[in-house]
C-alpha cells in the first residue's frame, strides 16, 4: 500500500522533510487549496493568488519529477473545504498505509492534525521542518534558564553554529557582530531605485487569478498588477537580482521610508523564504559570498544575515516556545477597535495613509514602515493586539501566524511585556520626519506637539509613556524619554495629555 505524503501551501520545497520520507513512484503526495485557509483571516487576494499559483507550479514540477500527485483545486466540486476534511477524503479513497506530514509552520494547523490523529485508521507522522536553521528543541534549550531572551545573543549562537561570516580564529568577520549604527540613514536624496523584474503570466496563473477575483474579490488589496514569483527558478532569479543589484546599499538604507517607493533595496524575498521556494541557508551563502567577492559592504551583508538567521530565527522560535499563551497577552490592556483607515477608510495622517496604499498595492511593505508607521499607530493608540495582529496577518503575502505573531504582538505592540524586545519602539513624528519624506505630503506637522495641525503621534507619544509609567519606568532603554518628561514644564505635561485624548476621540469618530 502506497504512503500519503501531505504538503501544505508553505512547504513549497523538494527538500521538504515529508517528501524525502516516500517513494516518488509508488506514494502519493497530496495537496490542497481549501477555504478554512483562504478565509480563516481575509487574506489579501495577492497572497492567495500566489499561494495558489506557486502550489499548482510546485505540484507540476513534482508531477515532472516522477511523483504521483493528487492536487484539490479550490473550485473542484468535491472539495471539502479544510485541511482536515480533505485528508480524511484522500485516506478514504486511497486507503494509505501511513501518513507524513513536515511540522506546520502554526499552532493552530499542527492542533488539527494532532487531534485528528487518533481518528485516523493509519498512522500520522510528524516530521521536524528542516528549512529551518534552527530546530524548535534546539532554541528551547538556548533559551532554558535565561531570564530574558534577546535576539543579538541567540544571533551570535546562530553565527557560529553556521560558521557565517567568522574568520579563522571564531571572531566576527570586522571585529564586530553588528554594523547597525551604519545603517540608519534616510534616503530622501535618493532619485531611483533598482527597478524589480516581472514575469509573464503563465496559463496555470491566469487560471488562478481569474479564480481569485471571482471568489476573493471583497478582500482588502488589489489583486492587479500581479508581478510575483512563483516558481522556484523566479524566486532564485529574484535573489539573484537582489544579491547583484540592491545588497550593496541594502544596509545603509534599511530604514528609511519613501513615498511611492516600496521596496528601496530591500530584497522582497519574504514571500519565496517563507512559501519554501528559497531556503533560509542559501540566501546567507549568498549574501556572505557576495561580500568574499567584495560585490557588497560588510554592514550591508551582516545586517541582510542577521534578519534571516538571527531574526527570522529566533521570531520562529519565540513562537513556539510561548505559544498558545502568547498569543492571548495584552500587557498594556490595550482595547480599542483597529480604526478603518487600516482597511483603506481616509485619514489625514499622510504616513498611514501611503502605508495602507502600498500595503493594498503590493501585500507587502518594508519592516520599518510595519513597525514604525502602522505598528507605532497601534502601540500609540492602544489598539486591541488581537485585531492589530488579524490585520497583519491579513494584508501582507509573507505573513503566516508564526512569523506575524511575534513580530506584531512582541515588536511593535510590546503585548507581550517584553518577552523578545527590550524596549517598546515607541516614536513620535520627529522619528518619520527624519527617516522619511512622508510629512512633506501630510496636512499635519511634526514639528508641532499642541497646535491645532499637531501630528498625532506626538502627543499620543507622551501620553503612551505616562498611561504606561508604572509599567516602563524602570526600562533603562526608557530612562531619556521619561527624564524628558519629567523636565517639562506641569502645564505642558497637561496640555499635551489634553491634546492626546482630543486625538483618541477625533480617532474614535473616523475624523483623524
Ligand atoms: P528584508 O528587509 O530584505 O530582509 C530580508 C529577510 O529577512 C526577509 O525576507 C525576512 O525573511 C527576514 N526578516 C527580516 N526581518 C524579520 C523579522 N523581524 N522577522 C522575521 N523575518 C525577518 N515578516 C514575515 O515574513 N511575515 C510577517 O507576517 C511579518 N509580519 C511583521 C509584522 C510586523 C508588525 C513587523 C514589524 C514585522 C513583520 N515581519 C514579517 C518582518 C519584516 O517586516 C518582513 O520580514 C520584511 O519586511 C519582509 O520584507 P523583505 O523580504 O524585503 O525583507
Ligand atoms: C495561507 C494559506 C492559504 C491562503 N491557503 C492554503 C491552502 O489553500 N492550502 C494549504 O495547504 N495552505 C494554505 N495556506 C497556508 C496554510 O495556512 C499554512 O500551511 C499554515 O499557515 C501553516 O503555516
Ligand atoms: Fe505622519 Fe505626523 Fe508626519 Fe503626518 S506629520 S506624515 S501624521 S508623522
Amino acid at each position: 500500500m502506497a504512503k500519503l505524503c501531505f504538503i501544505l501551501g508553505d512547504q513549497l520545497s523538494e527538500s521538504l522533510s515529508a517528501l524525502s520520507e516516500i517513494n516518488m513512484h509508488d506514494d502519493v503526495v497530496l495537496m490542497c487549496e481549501v477555504t478554512e485557509e483562504a478565509t480563516y483571516v481575509s487574506h489579501h487576494p495577492k497572497k492567495i493568488a500566489f499561494l495558489f499559483s506557486a502550489m499548482r507550479h510546485f505540484a507540476q514540477t513534482l508531477k515532472i519529477k516522477g511523483y504521483r500527485v493528487r492536487y484539490t483545486k479550490f473550485d473542484d466540486p468535491d472539495n471539502q473545504g479544510s485541511l482536515v476534511k480533505e485528508l480524511i477524503r484522500a485516506v478514504e479513497e486511497l486507503r494509505p498505509s501511513a501518513i507524513c506530514l513536515t511540522e506546520p509552520g502554526e499552532w493552530r494547523v499542527l492542533k488539527m492534525f494532532e487531534d485528528l490523529k487518533s481518528k485516523l485508521p493509519v498512522s500520522l507522522t510528524v516530521y521536524e521542518d528542516h528549512r529551518f536553521l534552527c530546530t524548535i528543541n534546539e532554541f528551547n534549550d538556548w533559551a532554558k534558564g535565561k531570564k530574558q531572551l534577546r535576539m543579538e545573543f541567540f544571533y551570535r549562537m546562530m553565527r557560529q553554529k553556521y560558521h557565517i561570516l567568522i574568520d579563522n580564529n571564531g571572531s566576527p568577520i570586522g571585529g564586530s557582530w553588528n554594523y547597525d549604527a551604519q545603517n540608519r540613514n534616510p534616503a530622501k536624496h535618493i532619485p531611483s531605485f533598482p527597478k524589480r523584474l516581472d514575469y509573464p503570466k503563465d496559463e496555470i496563473t491566469a487560471e488562478v487569478l481569474r479564480l481569485v477575483a471571482a471568489y476573493f474579490s471583497k478582500h482588502f488589496g488589489q489583486l492587479h498588477p500581479f508581478d510575483l514569483a512563483v516558481t522556484r527558478a523566479q524566486a532564485l532569479s529574484e535573489a539573484n537580482y537582489f544579491i547583484n543589484h540592491c545588497l550593496i546599499s541594502f544596509g545603509a538604507y534599511q530604514d528609511a521610508m519613501l513615498t511611492n517607493e516600496t521596496t528601496l533595496y530591500h530584497s522582497k524575498l519574504s514571500f519565496y523564504l517563507n512559501a519554501g521556494l528559497l531556503l533560509p541557508i542559501e540566501l546567507c551563502r549568498m549574501a556572505e559570498q557576495a561580500y568574499l567577492e567584495k560585490k557588497a559592504p560588510l554592514n550591508s551583508v551582516e545586517g541582510f544575515i542577521r534578519q534571516i538567521l538571527g531574526w527570522r530565527e529566533f521570531i520562529r522560535g519565540i513562537y513556539w516556545h510561548f505559544m498558545p499563551a502568547y498569543k492571548e497577552m495584552n500587557h498594556f490592556h490595550a482595547n480599542r477597535d483597529l480604526p478603518a483607515f487600516f482597511w483603506g477608510a481616509d485619514t489625514k495622517m499622510f504616513c498611514i495613509r501611503e502605508v495602507v496604499r502600498q500595503t493594498s498595492v503590493e501585500a507587502y511593505s518594508h519592516h520599518i514602515q510595519r513597525l514604525m508607521i502602522t505598528g507605532n499607530f497601534a502601540l500609540l493608540a492602544g489598539i486591541n493586539p488581537k485585531q492589530v495582529c488579524e490585520w497583519y496577518l491579513a494584508v501582507y503575502a509573507d505573513a503566516y501566524e508564526w512569523v506575524e505573531l511575534p513580530n506584531t504582538l512582541g515588536m511593535a505592540l510590546y503585548a507581550d511585556g517584553g518577552l523578545m524586545a527590550s524596549k517598546p519602539y515607541a516614536a513620535s513624528g520627529k522619528y518619520i520626519q527624519r527617516m522619511s519624506n512622508f510629512c512633506e505630503s501630510c496636512s499635519y506637522n511634526p514639528n508641532d506637539l499642541l497646535g491645532e495641525k499637531a501630528c498625532p503621534f506626538n502627543a499620543l507619544y507622551w501620553n503612551f509613556l505616562k498611561q504606561n509609567e508604572e509599567k516602563l519606568k524602570n526600562n533603562p532603554r526608557l530612562h531619556y524619554a521619561y527624564m524628558n518628561w519629567q523636565k517639562m514644564a506641569p502645564d505642558k505635561k497637561e496640555a499635551t495629555q489634553t491634546k492626546a485624548q482630543e486625538i483618541l476621540t477625533s480617532l474614535d469618530s473616523g475624523c483623524l
